[in-house]
């Protein structure tokens, strides 16, 4: 099954986030993420076996971060897949610090896949038909997080949805 491990918005910043992928939307086209599946992605698992997603969920269930609060003061793109997102100006360190520490973890578990960079971002469109964030306001939010989510992508019709299967400490 395809996994990865993300973040979570409480729902107030989730639903400020819904009203900024709207505006983003309206300029650039493309397709809206659903509120209900806007996250920051802290490691893309790809395809992992059923048998070692027990192992995962324990890992997960000992894993007790800080945490911290994200502050995203930016609009950007990853042209290939048409992407726009929010963000941060510059890399959060607490976010980088926790995304290598997963991977370690990860890689002890017998899981590759790290990345050469992060950037940590909530995606708000795909197949975006102008990357024109120009017109779009400013943006100004605070995202406090704590707890991770391992969650199961799955492909509809109308794109991917999200299901967690378990939750950090
Ligand atoms: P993103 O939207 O935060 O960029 C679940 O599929 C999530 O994992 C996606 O929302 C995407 O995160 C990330 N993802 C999907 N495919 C990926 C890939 N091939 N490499 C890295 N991250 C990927």
């Amino acid at each position: 099954m395809r996994l990865f491990l993300a973040i979570e918005p409480p729902p107030e910043l989730r639903a400020r986030l819904g009203a900024l992928a709207d505006l983003a939307r309206a300029q650039c086209g493309g397709r809206r993420v659903p509120d209900e599946s806007l996250h920051l992605t802290l490691a893309f698992l790809g395809e992992v076996e059923t048998a070692r997603v027990e192992a995962l969920t324990e890992w997960l269930q000992g894993v007790s971060p800080e945490g911290g609060e994200w502050r995203l003061d930016s609009w950007g793109t990853f042209r290939r897949p048409g992407i726009v997102w929010a963000g941060g100006k510059t890399p959060d360190p607490a976010l980088t610090a926790l995304q290598a520490r997963l991977w370690d973890d990860l890689e002890s578990l017998g899981l590759g896949g790290r990345p050469s960079r992060f950037v940590p971002h909530v995606t708000l469109l795909r197949r975006a038909r102008r990357l024109a964030l120009d017109a779009l306001p400013p943006i100004a939010l605070a995202w406090p997080w704590r707890r991770l989510t391992l969650l199961r992508s799955f492909t509809e019709q109308d794109g991917p949805r999200y299901e967690a299967l378990a939750r950090s400490a």
